[in-house]
């Protein structure tokens, strides 16, 4: 038997790897030999079952559960998708076989030849020419095999990948996200001379000291008489430091010399790397013979920085920087795991774009390139290790035959990405309780690279004060804001808190960022925290057969929704019985990186230029940042005036450092009217950044400089009634239904996990009755008083109808008994004729927005097509509201339609879906639109808060009992 089956490796969680070379910083993608493209392949149902003779193909780097197999993808979170018990998998585990030919190039004679799998899950078994070479598990590292002895240059030879799916290893990698087998990085081929660089570490501080370790190998551990190191630092040469490495070799006081050749520096003047001005030198290291000539050569990106804890506060160049970070999963809608250098530069450019500066790669390092582009564009990184042990925590973190593995995984992680400057924190994984496992791998980190902080969750988790875990860093999942508050205000603090995960995105979510942020920002000891998470992770499925689309599926998709036919599949779809539903939809951009509303609300949040007014002096403009001036940034001054239009005006950023302030005269003088005001400073790149054109929003920035004065409802019009129906149902040529009480939402993914929507169904807030008591017309008004009755009690409700010049005014009150301690809102809902296409409001906007989320669209005149109103969340739920509308219009192409003004600023959604309609189907797709409008005018609306996963909204946004009022002027234009 085939030695290497014959180990049965997947089911050996000792065995991390064999043959395998040892991970390092030396990058050789380019100049290597690509063997991506269509590889023979068979899916056999178990690693140990016998080859067939019938091939078919598939594309490498791709997984195989994406490419026409009938092993497909399966979404599970916490759970196993299988019962055995670690570190058993199961006995029917489809194994993929890869097979190719490869022509060595006949140029490579006497050199060392080595492939380089980018990433298999989760064991990869190799082969040449039917010869075992080895075994490698850590789905997304790399693995290298030197191939030197079983391959030939200038012939060919077959190569052979075996990836076995379920193993002892994906108990470890059992993370939020959906399963899949493959191979998901590219596969090279590439050649060094036998002695090479096999290491090279580089260690850039703040203060421009430079310090780079280089291991050879071949070279029994001293380089040969007359070899050296040079390297290259922006065109200046940096020589060996012999000295050093002699006094190394003799004296082992220098305890930390990681190699056999030492270059050192110091840079004059250096230009520091920080997220928001990335400075990165090039720096090229060369291996010479004796006589010169240069045998191996390695190129880095060096930026120079430093990070450091300091009491409580994490410090970048002694910088106490906020971490507004996201958590990141390498991730797309039609490869499933396979991300391409466009696709990463296009992830972390909309990131910058809307303010964020951080990363936490969850759960295990992401393709190389991120941190290439990390270090490039500008992001705090926090590198995590692939262990998550989730369903079996417990038993696997002290289990002694997982030891290896743990090791294993957070030091290839440490050793391939050790000299990004991006990389500020390591994590030893996540979700995996706490044990011995952690701490030996957390003692490997700190020992081989002590210029970083470690952090883990599970450790930390059980005190945040403590001092003696595998921790540097607080950073707990979904702390409430107060906890948060409280500890760092308790005296105890002992270490940065920085939430790992919060603000759970999940559908129409992140209530309470702003607060998150409010308190962050006014309590030393709070540095900040990634958001879960950034994508949606819904894969492009065709409806009829639910299939996945894969990689051909280009162009079926446009802002944030799936052509006709099509749709992003969560779990379940693809049949699967074991699985998490839509809790894979939980991010912040959709499947095809489309921004949800949230990423503009974290836009204002994350402003680097804030405003705040002084009644009389003026203006006050701040810069936000902490490195950077506002000299990159233009701006526009605006003036929304509540009865007139917006006004314009240059404006002149003054020349601030990070953290000043100064006072600017008012751009405007305000008209007399006495109507409300306010002034937005527009603010753009004043010129390319590399992740933005000239002219992009980087924040937009608002003061009110009037309040609006207070308002008395419009004249009644003499001997005239409104017209109700015999039930008190306003009759209305512009309406299809009357306006009548709504209590209820589409429940938001975070209603129903969070257990509001359980007791919204139970109290019949989806179908009260309505009961009408009395209708009375005096004084020009016709009052109708009716009672919505439900489990919980009845609801008193009125509405006074009132002509008025134009239109109608109607006065409306609600009385919530006791026992409705918590609805979704308390309001109108009325529907119009088709044809009303565009929305024109002035209020907030022109993004979604609710109560508790709502720091940050301006209020300003906004317009707006009907149909683009409506955020298309994957499950449909409680979508497309504004927050704050003051007016709107509703109108058809010939300007007719329908205006109302609101009598304070309200909660308005317009939309082309009842509730019921949102709550009656799983998928965006299965979504029929109505050609009128339904219209919900709220006295008050919950808030959305993160229930899904995390803390509820604050109680400050939940509706109360009692009696409600509201009112409004429904006119024709
Ligand atoms: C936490 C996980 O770390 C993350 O992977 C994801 O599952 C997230 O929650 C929810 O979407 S774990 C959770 C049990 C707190």
């Amino acid at each position: 038997m085939d030695p290497l089956l014959a180990l049965r490796p997947w089911q050996a969680p000792e065995v991390t790897s064999w043959g395998r070379l040892p991970m390092n910083a030396v990058d050789r993608r380019a100049g290597a030999l690509k063997l991506d493209g269509d590889w023979r392949f068979q899916l056999l149902p178990a690693p140990d079952a016998p080859l067939a003779d019938v091939w078919s193909s598939a594309y490498v780097p791709g997984v195989w559960t994406m490419q026409g197999t009938d092993d497909l993808p399966q979404y599970t979170n916490v759970r196993m998708p299988f019962a055995e018990f670690p570190p058993a998998s199961p006995p029917a585990d489809p194994t993929g076989v890869y097979e190719r030919e490869v022509d060595v190039p006949a140029d490579w004679s006497g050199r060392r030849i080595v492939l380089q799998v980018g990433a298999a899950e989760s064991v990869l078994l190799v082969h040449v020419d039917g010869r075992p070479v080895g075994v490698s598990k850590d789905s997304r590292l790399a693995a290298e095999f030197d191939l030197s002895a079983v391959v030939s240059p200038g012939e060919r030879a077959v190569v052979r990948l075996t990836v076995v799916k379920w193993s002892d290893a994906s108990h470890i990698e059992d993370q939020d996200q959906w399963w899949h087998g493959g191979i998901t990085r590219s596969v090279l081929l590439y050649a060094t001379d036998p002695l090479y660089l096999a290491d090279v570490t580089v260690r850039a501080g703040r203060y421009g000291d430079l310090r780079v370790d280089c291991r050879v190998r071949e070279a029994g551990g001293a380089l040969p008489e007359g070899w050296y190191v040079s390297g290259e630092l922006a065109g200046h040469l940096l020589t060996q430091d012999t000295e050093f490495d002699r006094a190394n070799a003799e004296d082992d006081r220098v305890s930390d010399f990681l190699g056999e050749a030492r270059l050192l520096t110091t840079v004059a003047d250096v230009r520091t790397w920080n997220a928001e001005t990335p400075e990165l030198y090039d720096l090229t290291v060369r291996l010479h013979r004796a006589d010169g000539t240069v045998t191996d050569a390695s190129h880095h990106r060096v930026g120079f920085r430093d990070v450091e804890i300091d009491g409580r506060d994490l410090l970048v160049n002694g910088e106490r920087v906020f971490i507004r970070g996201v958590n990141r999963h390498d991730f797309h809608p039609l490869t499933g795991r396979t991300v391409s250098y466009d696709d990463l530069r296009g992830d972390l450019a909309l990131l910058k774009r809307f303010g964020f500066n951080a990363i936490r790669t969850s759960h295990y390092p992401n393709d190389p390139t991120l941190y290439d582009l990390a270090d490039e564009l500008g992001f705090y990184v926090v590198d995590e290790a692939d262990i998550e042990s989730h369903d079996h925590a417990h038993e696997i973190a002290d289990d002694p035959r997982y030891l290896n593995a743990f090791v294993d995984r957070v030091a290839r992680m440490v050793l391939r990405d050790k000299n990004h400057p991006s990389i500020i924190i390591w994590s030893l994984g996540n979700e995996s309780d706490y044990g011995a496992n952690h701490d030996a791998a957390a003692g490997w980190a700190r020992r081989h690279d002590p210029t970083r902080p470690i952090q883990y969750e599970g450790a930390a988790k059980l005190d945040w004060a403590a001092t003696d875990d595998a921790s540097d860093i607080a950073c707990p999942m979904y702390a409430p804001i107060e906890d948060c508050v409280a500890h760092a205000l308790s005296g105890r603090q002992t270490r940065p808190l920085i939430q790992c995960e919060y603000s759970h995105a999940m559908g129409n979510s992140n209530g309470t960022l702003a607060d998150h942020w409010a308190a962050i920002e006014s309590t030393p000891g709070l540095q900040g925290g990634f958001i879960w998470e950034f994508w949606d992770h819904g894969i492009l499925q065709h409806v009829n057969d639910a299939r996945p689309v894969g990689r051909g599926g280009a162009g079926l998709y446009d802002n944030g929704v799936a052509a006709p036919g099509h749709r992003w599949a969560y779990g379940g779809d693809f049949g699967e019985t074991i699985h998490d539903g839509a809790f894979i939809a939980d991010g912040v951009v959709f499947p095809d990186r489309t921004p949800k509303p949230v990423m503009s609300e974290h836009r204002e949040i994350a402003a680097p230029v804030r405003l705040e007014c002084l009644r009389h002096e003026g203006i006050v403009v701040g810069n936000h940042q902490h490195f950077r001036g506002l000299d990159w940034l233009a701006a526009e001054w605006r003036l929304s005036l509540a009865d007139g239009g917006t006004l314009t005006a240059p404006a002149e950023l003054p020349a601030l450092r990070p953290g000043e302030t100064a006072a600017v005269p008012l751009p405007f003088e305000l008209p007399e009217d006495g109507g409300e005001a306010w002034l937005t400073l527009h603010v753009t790149t004043a010129g390319d950044e590399p992740w933005a054109p000239r002219g992009t929003v980087v924040c937009v920035p608002q003061v009110r400089l009037r309040a609006a004065a207070p308002q008395s409802p419009p004249p009644p019009v003499r001997n005239r009634f409104v017209e109700v129906d015999g039930d008190g149902l306003l009759v209305h040529p512009l309406l299809t239904s009357a306006p009548t009480l709504s209590l209820w939402r589409a429940p938001t993914d975070n209603d129903e996990l969070g257990g509001m929507a359980v007791n919204w169904r139970a109290w019949g807030l989806d179908a009260l009755e309505r009961e009408v008591v009395d209708i009375r017309r005096s004084d020009g008004r016709v009052t109708v008083a009716a009672e919505y009755a439900g489990a919980a009690g009845v609801v008193r409700h009125t509405q006074v109808f009132t002509a008025v010049e134009g239109g109608i005014h109607i006065e409306e009150s609600a009385e919530l008994p006791d026992a409705l301690t918590d609805v979704a809102r308390v309001g109108s809902v009325f529907e119009t004729v088709p044809g009303l296409d565009l929305m024109e409001w002035y209020g907030q906007g022109p993004w979604e927005s609710y109560p508790d989320r709502s720091f940050g669209p301006p209020v300003g005149h906004h317009s707006v097509p009907v149909d683009e109103l409506f955020t298309p969340y994957l499950r449909p739920q409680e979508s497309g509201g504004r927050h704050g509308v003051r007016r709107f219009t509703l109108s058809a192409p010939d300007a007719t339609g329908l205006t109302v003004a609101l009598d304070e600023p309200r909660q308005v959604s317009v939309t082309r879906y009842r509730a019921e309609d949102l709550t009656s189907v799983a998928h965006h797709d299965e979504l029929v639109p109505r050609s009128g409008c339904v219209v919900h005018l709220d006295a008050a609306h919950r808030g959305l808060g993160t229930a899904s996963c995390g803390p509820d909204t604050s109680p400050s946004y939940l509706v109360a009992p009692g009696i409600h009022r509201w009112s409004w002027t429904l006119r024709a234009l």
